[in-house]
C-alpha cells in the first residue's frame, strides 16, 4: 500500500471526537491532489487521461470541481493544498438497507440456528423478529441510541456517508416512533446522511395473532399518517413474505403511502416468490430488497419501472441461502444492482459494507465494478439520493473516501480487515490512515 494524508488532528480512529457522542471533523475545503479516480464512479469537469492523476476541489462542503491535477482552475488555487499520495477515491459509501436501531441482540439463535432450527421455525418459536421487538419497546430513546451509535460509528468508519435506517421493531405508535426519532438523531449527531423508512408491516406483533388485517388498518390508519406528519418517514417498506405480510396486505400499505406521497420499497422476494416485485413496481418503488427468489416477469416489471435490485449477502449467508439471486438475468435486463448490509440482529449481524461487496463477488458472483457501484451510485438511487450522493462530481456535496490502494479491485478483495481511509462526509475530514 502506498503512503498517505495523516489523519487530520482532534480526530478518533473511528472519526468522532475523543468522548465518542459526536463526530466533527476539520472542513475538508481545499484542493485534493494526486487522486485516482474509480471508474465509473466519478465525472470529471475536464478531459481526463486514463493514467493522469485527479484533483477534486472542496469548498464550503461542496464539491466544486474534478478533473486532472494539472488543470485546476486558477480560481481555486488560493484554497489549501492537499496531497492525496496517489489514494484511489471513491464515492462516500451508500448503505441503502439497515435495521440499525434495535435493543438487544440475537446470540441465542444463531446458536439455535446452529443446533438445526431454521430462521422460519425460530420466529414461529416466538424468537425472530418478535424478540427484538420486545427489547426495543422496553428501551428508552437514549437507551437505543447508546446501542445503535458503535454499530453506526462501525460502518462511518469504513467510509459510510449515507445510510437508510428502519424502523419495524416497535410495531407499536410509540414505539415506531423512538426508532425513527434515534435514526435522525444519529444523523444529526454523527453528521451523516439518513434516511428514515418506516417499516410498520414488518412482522405482525403476538397480540394481533389471527387478526392481521386489524394490525395493517392500524398501520395504514393510525401509524403512518402520524409518523409522516411528524416528519419521521423518507419512505415505507414492508415484509412481504409467507411469514409477515400477504401481497394484498402489503398493496394497503402502498396505497398509504402512495396516497401521503412517500415512496416505497420492498422485502420481496427472500424465501419465496410472492409476486412482491411486480406489485412494488407498480407502486414505482424504490428497491426491491433480497430477491433470491424473484421472477422474470418481476425483473421486467422492476426496469419498467426504474426500481432498485438490492442484494443483500449477509443475510443469504447467515441463513445459508443456497437459492441465488437471478444476478445474470438482472445483468441482461439492466436492473441497477446494489448491495447493502441489511444489518439486524437476526439475519445479517453486519457491520461492514466493504465485507458485503466480497460477499457479492464471491457468492453473488458480481464483478469488482459492479460491487462497487452497488455501495455507492446504485445504494444512492436506492434511496431516491442519486442526485446528491454515490457519485464524485461537482455540484454535489462533499462525500468521498481516499484509499491508499493500488486498484480499485481491493476494495473487495481483503476482508475481515478495515482499510485506512480518509474520509470526507459532509464536508468534514475524518481519518485513520497513520
Ligand atoms: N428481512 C430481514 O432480513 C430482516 N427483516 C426482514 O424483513 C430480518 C429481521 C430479523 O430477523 O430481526
Ligand atoms: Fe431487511
Amino acid at each position: 500500500m502506498t503512503a498517505f494524508v495523516s489523519p487530520p488532528l482532534g480526530t478518533t480512529a473511528n472519526g468522532t471526537t475523543a468522548d465518542g457522542s459526536s463526530a466533527t471533523g476539520a472542513s475538508a475545503d481545499g484542493i485534493w491532489h494526486g487522486l485516482q479516480l474509480a471508474e465509473g464512479l466519478a465525472v470529471a469537469d475536464a478531459a481526463m487521461a486514463p493514467t493522469a492523476r485527479a484533483s477534486i476541489v472542496v469548498q464550503q462542503g461542496q464539491i466544486r470541481w474534478v478533473g486532472p491535477d494539472a488543470a485546476v482552475p486558477p480560481a481555486w488555487q488560493h484554497l489549501p493544498h492537499r496531497q492525496g499520495a496517489g489514494a484511489l477515491a471513491t464515492p462516500g459509501l451508500v448503505d441503502c438497507h439497515t435495521h440499525l436501531v434495535y435493543g438487544g441482540q440475537r446470540a441465542n439463535e444463531f446458536a439455535m440456528r446452529l443446533a438445526g432450527a431454521t430462521y422460519e421455525e425460530v420466529a414461529q418459536a416466538g424468537g425472530g423478529i418478535v424478540s427484538s421487538v420486545k427489547a426495543t419497546s422496553a428501551a428508552t430513546e437514549d437507551e437505543l441510541f447508546a446501542q445503535a451509535a458503535p454499530r453506526l460509528q462501525a460502518l462511518l468508519a469504513e467510509g459510510v456517508c449515507a445510510i437508510e435506517i428502519k424502523s419495524g421493531y416497535g410495531l407499536a405508535l410509540e414505539h415506531e416512533r423512538k426508532q425513527l426519532r434515534v435514526a435522525r438523531r444519529l444523523g444529526e449527531v454523527f453528521g451523516v446522511t439518513v434516511r428514515t423508512t418506516f417499516l410498520g408491516a414488518h412482522a405482525l406483533p403476538p397480540e394481533y395473532a389471527g387478526r392481521s388485517q386489524d394490525y395493517i388498518d392500524l398501520v395504514c390508519n393510525d401509524m403512518l399518517p402520524a409518523l409522516a406528519a411528524e416528519g419521521l418517514v423518507d419512505a415505507v417498506d414492508v415484509f412481504c413474505e409467507r411469514i409477515a405480510f400477504t401481497l394484498s396486505e402489503t398493496e394497503q400499505v402502498f396505497q398509504t403511502a402512495q396516497w401521503l406521497g412517500i415512496p416505497v420499497k420492498l422485502h420481496a422476494e427472500q424465501l419465496s416468490d410472492m409476486g412482491g416485485a411486480v406489485l412494488a413496481a407498480r407502486y414505482g418503488a424504490l428497491s426491491c430488497d433480497h430477491i433470491e427468489h424473484l421472477s422474470a416477469e418481476g425483473i421486467a416489471a422492476m426496469k419498467a419501472a426504474g426500481t432498485v435490485a438490492v442484494l443483500l449477502p449477509g443475510a443469504y449467508y447467515t441463513l445459508r441461502d443456497t437459492h441465488l439471486p437471478p444476478i445474470q438475468a438482472l445483468r441482461d435486463a439492466g436492473v441497477p444492482m446494489a448491495v447493502s448490509t441489511d444489518h439486524n440482529p437476526g439475519t445479517s449481524p453486519a457491520l461492514s459494507l466493504l465485507l458485503m461487496a466480497n460477499m457479492a463477488c464471491t457468492l453473488f458472483r458480481l464483478t469488482v465494478p459492479e460491487s462497487l457501484a452497488g455501495v455507492t451510485t446504485h445504494a444512492a438511487r436506492a434511496l431516491g439520493l442519486q442526485d446528491s450522493h454515490g457519485l464524485i462530481a461537482s455540484g454535489r456535496p462533499a462525500n468521498f473516501v481516499l484509499w491508499p490502494v493500488a486498484a480499485a479491485a481491493e476494495l473487495a478483495y481483503w476482508f475481515g480487515h478495515k482499510p485506512p481511509c480518509t474520509i470526507v462526509r459532509q464536508g468534514r475530514v475524518y481519518g485513520d490512515a497513520a
